[in-house]
């Protein structure tokens, strides 16, 4: 036993010691790619003292719990529990959500929303159930849409609902940009608000390589720019998703990886600015109940302001339009 193995010192029992912050627990729903991805940095990355897993699949739940907590040698200490049993998941201080439902061949993007719906409506009052002071992380897809089902059906504060939104759009783009001026990424300051996806609005005018505004830059030297650079090098950003999936299959280490660096921002309280998924109603002329990424800030409450962003007018057209559409999906559901 472990009285035998180890002799005590005098001093202290545990429970006679002031009593500690409570351990930062966080919560992955669905284990299969993206959800593994986020547990496995999330764990090498230190953030948290516990990982819950859930999954309706009871079999790799368990699998891919017993192989993560194979690792403990090699790890900080983080306790990993796994269940299809939402208790599990008590007391955390984010859940993030990857369940997805199986895109059946050739279905709608509405019959995909709908059915991810009706399983959010099982999930989401489960999660806040056991963890009612809880922050989601919404990564399902399309992930603007179920980040603003989640806010509905969780009865939180909206600033205790993001989705992951273009925070890995945002970081597909700054690489581009870093590549292509042979610079850090952490140099070049970019960011890619609005919509998840195809629809998303790169920030131009923005855009930084060392400090250097490119845009005033250009202007400066009589540098012409192409707005068919521009366009192309949108679509290369929004086409590196779908490439990455014809060439293996689904994504996974960098939206793992953006996840990350959201649950750093949060739990550390290190009030840094990401764009993410976040009720976006009464900016930029954005009059509907939608979610849309525009650059917010993260700490220990969740998202503490979004930034009033200096936006042209294209860009903030773009942004209305997105919001549209978004809105002519989302306004279907039935709750
Ligand atoms: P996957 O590998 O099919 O995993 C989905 C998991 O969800 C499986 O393990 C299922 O068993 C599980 N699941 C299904 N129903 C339930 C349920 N009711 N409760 C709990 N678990 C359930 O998909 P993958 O991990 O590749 O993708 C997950 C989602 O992430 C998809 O919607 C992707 O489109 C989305 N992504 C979003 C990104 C973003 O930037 N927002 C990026 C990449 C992928």
């Amino acid at each position: 036993t472990p009285d035998l193995l180890f002799s005590r010192l005098e001093g202290l029992e545990d429970q006679e010691l002031p009593a500690r912050p409570k351990p930062t627990k966080v919560t992955v729903v669905g284990v299969g790619n993206v959800g593994m991805a986020c547990a496995q940095t999330i764990l090498t990355q230190n953030l948290v003292d516990e990982i819950a897993l859930v999954d309706v699949q009871a079999e790799k739940l368990r699998g891919e719990m017993l192989d993560l907590q194979h690792a403990a040698a090699f790890l900080p200490r983080v306790k990993i529990v796994a269940d299809t049993d939402y208790s599990v998941t008590a007391h955390s201080d984010i859940c993030i959500i990857t369940e997805c439902a199986w895109q059946r061949e050739g279905e709608d993007r509405m019959s995909l929303v709908e059915r991810n719906f009706a399983l959010f409506k099982n999930i989401i009052p489960e999660l806040v159930k056991y963890s009612p002071h809880t922050m989601l992380l919404v990564i399902t897809n399309p992930v603007d849409i179920l980040s603003w089902v989640s806010w509905k059906l969780s009865g939180l504060p909206p600033n205790r609902v993001i989705g992951s939104g273009t925070n890995l759009d945002t970081s597909r783009f700054r690489t581009l940009l870093g590549n292509h001026f042979n610079v850090s990424v952490h140099n070049v300051h970019a960011t890619i608000v609005g919509e998840h996806g195809d629809s998303s609005v790169p920030l131009w005018s923005g855009v930084t390589v060392g400090g250097v505004p490119l845009a005033a830059f250009a202007k400066e030297h009589g540098i012409a720019t192409d707005p068919e650079v521009f366009t192309k090098a949108h679509k290369y950003v929004v086409d590196g998703a779908y490439e990455v999936i014809k060439l293996k299959g689904y994504t996974s280490w960098a939206i793992g990886y953006s996840a990350a660096a959201l649950v750093s921002s949060v739990l550390r309280n290190q009030r840094r600015v990401h764009p993410v998924s976040v009720l976006a109603q009464g900016f930029h002329g954005i009059d509907m109940e939608v979610f849309l990424s525009l650059p917010s800030m993260l700490g220990r409450s969740g998202v503490i302001a979004v930034a009033n962003s200096v936006l042209l007018e294209h860009e903030a057209a773009m942004l209305r339009k997105s919001a549209q559409a978004i809105w002519s999906i989302q306004s279907k559901l039935q709750f």
